[in-house]
């Protein structure tokens, strides 16, 4: 189990940090959840829920602690929330310091299975975000029926975004839709200060991504205070210059000959 932060560029605290799967000796989390299938993979599933309750509540980690359903794993939803709160009781860890993710880039999940698990979480009173927002299958229309407390945009749209007008675009949307709907919004995978400062213009002060601090096992990584400090420099800069949206409008297309 590794946590890596996420970070609010505004206030340079750590707003979370959540717990990724990650094998002690080094590698990727594939490389464990490869070999899980069916009950071996729910069983374990919980267990890395609870182990990182446990080392959070070990490393008395003081901010949220955002906790991820894995993709595939079926769930008895309220039976799984208890035995998490169980943990986290155990543990003296507070509930409410608790993020549940839940990914929505998941072909095989059920969408009716996907809200049953979020409802039982805001029900309870547990704070709930849809992990990898932009990459999924459901997006938008999810959000019709369901609105989590925050949104993690995937790392597949930060990615260049700063070249990238489409991107931006689409983000853009994506944090206009939250605003409209008092949900939060955390940036993933930025990787570049070009890249952060871009969703910082558009209003994104969440950020969690290898330009700030890689995930680190059984620890609370490093920070890079660094890349915080450049990111709200270049980000003043941009609002002392008035810069406008990157976007302009469509230009109307002139008729042949007109
Ligand atoms: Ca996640």
């Amino acid at each position: 189990m590794a946590f890596q932060p996420i970070i609010d560029v505004e206030t340079a605290e750590v707003y979370a940090y959540e717990a990724l799967v990650r094998p002690t000796g080094g590698g990727d989390a594939s490389d464990i959840l490869d070999r899980m299938h069916g009950h071996n993979r729910y069983a374990f599933d919980q267990m890395c829920r609870v182990k990182a309750i446990e080392l959070a509540a070990q490393l008395e980690l003081d901010s949220f602690l955002s906790i991820n359903f894995l993709p595939n794993a079926v769930y008895e939803a309220a039976a799984c929330l208890e035995r998490t709160l169980d943990a986290a009781r155990h543990a003296s860890f507070p509930l409410h310091q608790l993020i549940f993710e839940i990914t929505e880039n998941e072909p095989t999940r059920d969408i009716h299975q996907f809200k049953e698990i979020f409802s039982q979480h805001k029900q309870n009173g547990m704070i709930t975000a849809i992990d990898d927002f932009g990459a999924g299958h459901s997006g938008l229309s999810m959000l019709a029926d369901f609105q989590p407390d925050i949104i993690k945009i995937d790392m597949e749209l930060t990615r260049n975004i700063h070249t990238d007008r489409v991107r931006r675009s689409i983000a853009r949307a994506i944090v206009s839709l939250c605003r409209d709907l008092n949900i939060l919004v955390i940036a993933e995978g930025v990787e570049t200060v070009d890249e952060a400062v871009t969703l910082r213009g558009l209003g994104v002060s969440l950020f969690q991504g290898y330009l700030f601090a890689k995930p680190a096992v059984e620890s609370l990584p490093v920070i890079l205070s660094g890349a915080i400090d450049a990111v709200h420099a270049a980000h003043e800069i941009k609002l002392a210059r008035g810069d406008e949206p990157e976007i302009p409008f469509a230009r109307a297309r002139r008729l042949a000959g007109g």
